[in-house]
């Protein structure tokens, strides 16, 4: 199946076969699995050629024009077209594009904002929250105070009147809008107008919708958020990596937390795949694929649901459904692991008001990014959600899982996975 790959890598395999190995079999995976994990997706080739590139090897400390490396006019070029493009995608007054991911872009904003011991408010963890909202063991718990909103227990959506109450009372300085599981649209200038009822600033962490945002499915935080941050992976289709925008009255502060606040030397080769893939996101054809993304996540929510299988929230506006696994019998861990032994990539995740432990929690979460980035389309989908009803009321049956994970095989190896076919 992958003839190419001893030309490709030809080198490595001489000189390290232990990690060719390793690349070779998740090569096999990604190429022959189902990749349902909402949060990742497939880069094209283009922005796996300058990953893989020289860029890697040059310092550039500083931002472009005043580094304090020589030799940084062509990565300074990169900088710049990372930052323009950014800029004109999104419709942001100042982007910072060095954050090595998004917990470092968070952070950043953080520390632009805060004081340690400033309280915040954002969306509780175990409600589809991000572990840099607040998480007790995360830098955001640890050096801050966090409060947290969560979702209706009746509807399991954003109760934006108990955020307005949690704001007037506890007066936080920040408030964190965006989620990593939550399966809804989020009303963004319905935060903002909290936050200025309550003189709080406003980030929204889009990091998991920004490839819909981008696409214009989603309504964009940018006109209404002092703040923005993202990562670059996940519906936005590109390299493993974060990025911020802010209103220009923040961008000397923030630019002096990032470097050298937080990070020495900017990853470059990753900076320039940042602006393959604001370019690609750029490209009308972009657009078309976050409507498939939703559109595709829609039909697999439906088809779970007509199978008997629980969604929180009744379904989904976005890329991504959180299934409880307990409506058809089993739980988080035991679905999590028999999905993966068909070839279907999920990851267990809490259900909001989950009875159980987030290492064997009640569901798992689904996403359609980057089954769609293969071409698969609403007719996929269903066929894709028969397999995942039949496995989750099959959980024992390790035959019958084989006899899954050969069609999933067969049918997954058809679609094409940029820089593999
Ligand atoms: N850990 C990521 C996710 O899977 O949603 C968010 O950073």
């Amino acid at each position: 199946m992958l003839e190419n790959l001893a030309s490709r890598f030809g080198t490595l395999q001489q000189q390290d076969p232990e990690i060719f190995a390793c690349l070779e079999h998740e090569m096999g995976r990604q190429k022959e699995g189902l990749e349902l994990i909402a949060s990742e997706n497939y880069t094209s080739a283009a922005i796996q050629e300058i990953v893989g590139s020289v860029l890697t090897n040059k310092y550039a400390e500083g931002y472009p024009g005043r580094r304090y490396y020589g030799g940084c006019e062509f990565v300074d070029d990169a900088e710049t077209l990372a930052r323009n493009r950014a800029q004109k995608l999104f419709g942001a007054e100042h982007v910072n594009v060095q954050p090595h991911a998004g917990s470092q872009a968070n952070m950043a904003v953080f520390m632009t904002v805060l004081q340690p011991g400033d309280t915040f408010l954002a969306m509780d963890l175990a409600h589809g929250g991000h572990l840099t909202h607040g998480m007790h063991l995360n830098f955001s718990g640890q050096l801050y105070n966090p409060v947290h909103y969560g979702v209706r227990e009746s509807d399991h959506r954003i109760d934006y009147d108990q955020v307005a109450k949690l704001a007037r009372e506890h007066k936080p300085k920040m408030i964190i809008a965006g989620a990593s599981a939550y399966p809804r649209e989020i009303d963004h200038a319905r935060f903002a107008e909290i936050a200025k009822e309550v003189g709080a600033k406003l980030m929204v962490d889009m990091a998991h919708y920004s490839g819909l945002v981008a696409g214009g499915i989603h309504n964009s935080p940018v006109p209404v958020a002092d703040f923005v941050t993202s990562t670059s992976h996940k519906t936005l289709r590109g390299p493993r990596s974060g990025f911020i925008l802010c209103k220009e009255e923040y961008a000397k502060d923030l630019d002096r937390v990032v470097f050298p606040g937080l990070q020495g030397g900017p990853l470059m080769h990753v900076v320039a795949a940042k602006a393959v893939c604001f370019g690609e996101a750029l490209e009308p054809s972009f657009q078309d694929y976050a409507r498939q993304v939703v559109s595709n996540a829609r039909v697999l929510a439906e088809t779970l649901m007509a199978g008997g299988a629980k969604l929180a929230s009744g379904g989904t506006d976005n890329h991504l459904m959180l299934v409880d696994v307990t409506s058809l019998g089993t739980t988080g861990k035991i679905a999590e692991k028999a999905l993966d032994r068909a070839g279907i990539t999920v990851n267990k995740n809490m259900i909001p008001y989950d009875q159980r432990k987030p290492l064997d929690p009640s569901g798992v979460r689904v996403g359609t990014a980057a089954l769609t980035t293969r071409g698969m389309q609403e007719d996929d989908m269903k066929r894709v959600g028969s397999w995942i009803l039949d496995v989750l009321k099959n959980v024992e049956d390790n035959d019958h899982i084989a006899a899954v994970q050969q069609q999933v095989k067969e049918f997954a190896s058809s679609f094409p996975v940029p820089g593999i076919d």
